[in-house]
């Protein structure tokens, strides 16, 4: 809740200095996007590796590289999308982290943002993103079906994230292409792979199954991956490291 008023501020305070002409007119804007969810079914791991400096449950993981380094690591060990944490009060990441990110590599990118209002999708677009993240349990069905079928219509995929059976079950929609489980409660941080294990099979089969959060090693992929999921979103396993490219190399070898 904290996050969310402090993001309402952060989008007023942007949208006095930034127009969405202005946004629209930027070229990355009107260029092609590429479709995270065909990435992660085509690949055998499906792995999409994440860009974090720092997190409000852990504090700094890694301050030392450059964005650039981090995700053309990523890239040459085969990562399916590289999610970029643009929040900088909690995370500290920014928007300029996705622009740097985008003209390094190919690889779809996620722009991982606490999004609320249809601007920060304009935003997401004229960056780089080529999907976006909405968090379930910070907008009702009908804010997610809105902001969703807007993403939509600028060809961007949504990756919808859920930590309930009650969300899943309330926002589930066409409009949406990945679900993902948060292993991770947002409130106590605590962490639990039982928390995806039982909510898979009340995934819709038409959504690509991500599950993420607190995958630290090999054998929790394969555990998740017999349930089903097809997608993994890992962090800080990896940006702990002095070489997160290589340490995913050696996670999926
Ligand atoms: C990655 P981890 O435990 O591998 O670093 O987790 C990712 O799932 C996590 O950063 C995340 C997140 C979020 C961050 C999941 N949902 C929402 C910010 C906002």
């Amino acid at each position: 809740d904290q996050i969310i008023a402090s993001k309402k501020k952060e989008i007023a305070l942007k949208k006095a200095v930034v127009s969405t002409q202005q946004l629209e007119n930027n070229d990355l804007f009107n260029s092609k996007t590429v479709s995270l969810s065909k990435s992660i079914l085509n690949s055998p791991f499906g792995i999409i590796a994440e860009h974090k400096r720092r997190s409000p449950s852990k504090d700094i993981i890694n301050t030392s590289l450059s964005v650039e380094e981090v995700v053309t690591g990523y890239e040459s060990s085969g990562a399916s999308g590289i999610s970029i944490l643009t929040d900088n009060q909690y995370f500290g990441g920014s928007l300029d982290d996705l622009l740097l990110a985008k003209a390094s590599v190919k690889t779809p990118l996620l722009r991982k943002e606490f999004i609320i209002d249809e601007f920060q999708i304009l935003e997401a677009k004229a960056h780089g993103a080529d999907a976006i993240l909405l968090i379930a349990a910070v907008l009702t069905p009908t804010e997610i079906k809105i902001l969703s079928e807007f993403a939509q219509s600028l060809a961007l995929e949504v990756l919808l994230e859920v930590h309930s059976l009650e969300e899943l079950l309330n926002s589930s929609m066409p409009s949406l292409d990945i679900i993902g489980v948060n292993n991770r409660n947002l409130k106590t941080f605590e962490l639990d792979l039982k928390t995806s294990i039982d909510l898979f099979e009340h995934i819709p089969q038409d959504f690509v199954a991500i599950s993420e959060s607190g995958i630290n090693n090999p054998k929790d992929v394969w555990q998740l991956k017999n349930v089903g999921f097809q997608g993994f979103l890992i962090g800080e396993n990896f940006m702990k490291t002095n070489n997160p490219g290589e340490s995913l190399g050696q996670f999926i070898n």
